[in-house]
């Protein structure tokens, strides 16, 4: 028994897990996906999306269904905000990040033409002035880390490292917030869930 963590390193969902993983200090052992070109993942799990989990021999799929997994069953900081009213709008802006975020960073990656690149680019514009707007002299979304934040950051980081595209300066806010989780998640000795150069 144990916990086995089948992911990806690139993946943004892997990472936003990984995240989780490093603030509840949760031990898990680490299956490369690629390593095998998902044969074990596919054999235990019968799918072939990551990040899934063996967590003592219960097959979890889905990096949202894992982090409330691993939210209720250890303890440290919550990565839910107080109250039903927050908890509600904080898993509603997980899903945002993870279903709409995802698609227009699918839309920069696959960009092959200038007008496709052009639209993308269109796309992820309305997003930053969103989340400008959301963290608009805050350094969280509500009054400490939550899912929510962890999913937007997974999403710009991975943006910003595998997609290579820099988020335009005039978001200011924006900028501010990925600083503030890039030297929290340092601070708080998360080091070993990134790849130190990605931070
Ligand atoms: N909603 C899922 C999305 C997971 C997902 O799309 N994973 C991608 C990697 S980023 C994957 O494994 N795709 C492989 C495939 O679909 O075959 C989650 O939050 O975990």
């Amino acid at each position: 028994m144990g916990i086995r963590l089948f992911q990806s390193q690139t993946s943004m969902f892997c990472e936003k897990v990984r995240v989780v993983f490093a603030m509840k200090k949760v031990p898990y052992e680490i299956i490369d996906v690629r390593k095998d070109e998902r044969k074990s993942l596919v054999e235990y799990t019968g799918q072939r999306k990551v990040p899934s989990m063996d967590y003592n021999g219960q097959c979890v799929i889905d990096s949202t269904v894992i982090s409330a997994l691993l939210d209720e069953k250890h303890s440290g900081p919550s990565i839910y905000p107080e109250g039903p009213a927050n908890q509600g709008l904080c898993s509603a802006l997980e899903d945002w990040s993870d279903e709409v975020l995802i698609h227009a960073n699918h839309a920069m990656r696959r960009a092959e033409t200038p007008e496709a690149r052009k639209n993308a680019e269109k796309e992820w514009a309305g997003h930053f002035n969103t989340l400008d707007q959301m963290y608009s002299g805050k350094k969280f979304i509500f009054d400490r880390m939550t899912i929510a934040d962890i999913s937007i950051f997974s999403q710009l980081h991975y943006l910003y490292t595998t997609v290579k595209y820099d988020i335009p300066a005039n978001y200011k806010n924006v900028h501010a917030f990925m600083e503030n989780m890039r030297q929290t998640l340092k601070l708080n000795s998360l080091e070993d869930s990134f790849e130190a150069q990605s931070i």
